[in-house]
């Protein structure tokens, strides 16, 4: 009962008081167990208080950090079921309002996993004022609730210890698996690039673009930076991209010209799911 009356002062508009700076409802370490002997509706169940497209706000403080999460995504039904299980409670332990975007590469041509992520930068940013966007491989779990989910003032790198890596961190320039950026940083950087087709590159090609805009890459503690990496084989459609090495030796050249000044995708669909919104885009073939 308490529980509607709050939810009811929010969708009055009445005032809230903000979240305290440190969630109370953070519990830390979590045991992650994969498994999927459950459905997606009794995940909705579990999550009463999300509502239409994935969207959350506590229901009795104001957030005080605005957070969208970008799934870059095509044929892994599994790995998003397990991710919204594990996610969702734990983006609302720490009180944040948040919403989740699954953006579906259409059709069967090689996937391009930086090109989908300008998509939902774009997508996401014309329906809130995000003040931070989680761009997250839908295969990783996080295990720790103390790893928040806002913004640093660079670039954040927050995926840094997996344990399919023995979590350790892997390269002192990695930037794949899950970053932050605000909007301010993405656009430093020219967003991501659109020509990186097929698995590998692109998340180096990220890190050279915030260096070369003037940041620094922060990242949490490996203490608190853990998650578990799903198993899987390597899809069909992602082969390795031979041509990364080559690109990235002219990333410095290319990062003005190409990037979310030059993303032309066409959406096909836009799906406000219980749990997620699930924009299908075509993304074109490699010109
Ligand atoms: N993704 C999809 N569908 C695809 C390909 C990629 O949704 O067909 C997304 C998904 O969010 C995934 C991310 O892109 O988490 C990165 O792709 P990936 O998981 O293939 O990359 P990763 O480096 O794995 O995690 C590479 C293949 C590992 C094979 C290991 C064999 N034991």
């Amino acid at each position: 009962a308490n529980l509607s009356r709050l939810s009811k002062a929010h969708s009055q508009g009445e005032n809230l008081t903000y979240c305290p700076k440190t969630s109370p409802l953070i519990v830390g370490r979590i045991n992650v167990r994969i498994h999927s002997n459950f459905t997606m509706q009794e995940v909705q169940r579990k999550n009463p208080l999300v509502v239409r497209g994935g969207r959350y706000r506590p229901p009795d403080c104001e957030a005080r950090h605005r957070t969208a999460i970008i799934i870059p995504y095509r044929d892994r039904e599994h790995h998003l079921k397990v991710l919204l299980y594990f996610l969702h409670p734990f983006l609302q332990r720490q009180q944040l309002n948040y919403g989740f975007y699954v953006i579906h590469q259409a059709g069967n041509y090689t996937f391009n996993r930086a090109k989908l992520m300008n998509v939902g930068f774009r997508e996401a940013m014309k329906e809130e004022d995000w003040d931070c966007l989680f761009f997250h491989d839908v295969d990783l779990i996080p295990e720790d609730d103390r790893n928040t989910y806002v913004c640093d003032v660079n670039p954040k790198h927050v995926s840094v210890a997996i344990d399919r890596n023995n979590y350790k961190p892997t390269y002192k320039k990695a930037f794949g698996g899950v970053t932050a950026l605000s909007p301010l940083h993405y656009q430093k950087i020219n967003g991501f690039p659109n020509n990186y087709w097929g698995w590998g590159g692109e998340d180096d090609d990220i890190a050279k673009r915030v260096s070369r805009a003037g940041m620094s890459i922060s990242r949490p503690s490996l203490k608190v930076g853990r998650y578990k990496m799903i198993n899987h084989t390597r899809d069909k459609g992602n082969d390795v991209n031979i041509n990364r090495f080559n690109m990235l030796e002219k990333t410095h050249q290319t990062w003005k010209q190409d990037g979310m000044n030059t993303v032309e995708s066409r959406v096909i669909s836009r799906e406000y799911h219980p749990l997620y919104t699930n924009i299908t885009v075509d993304i074109d073939t490699k010109a």
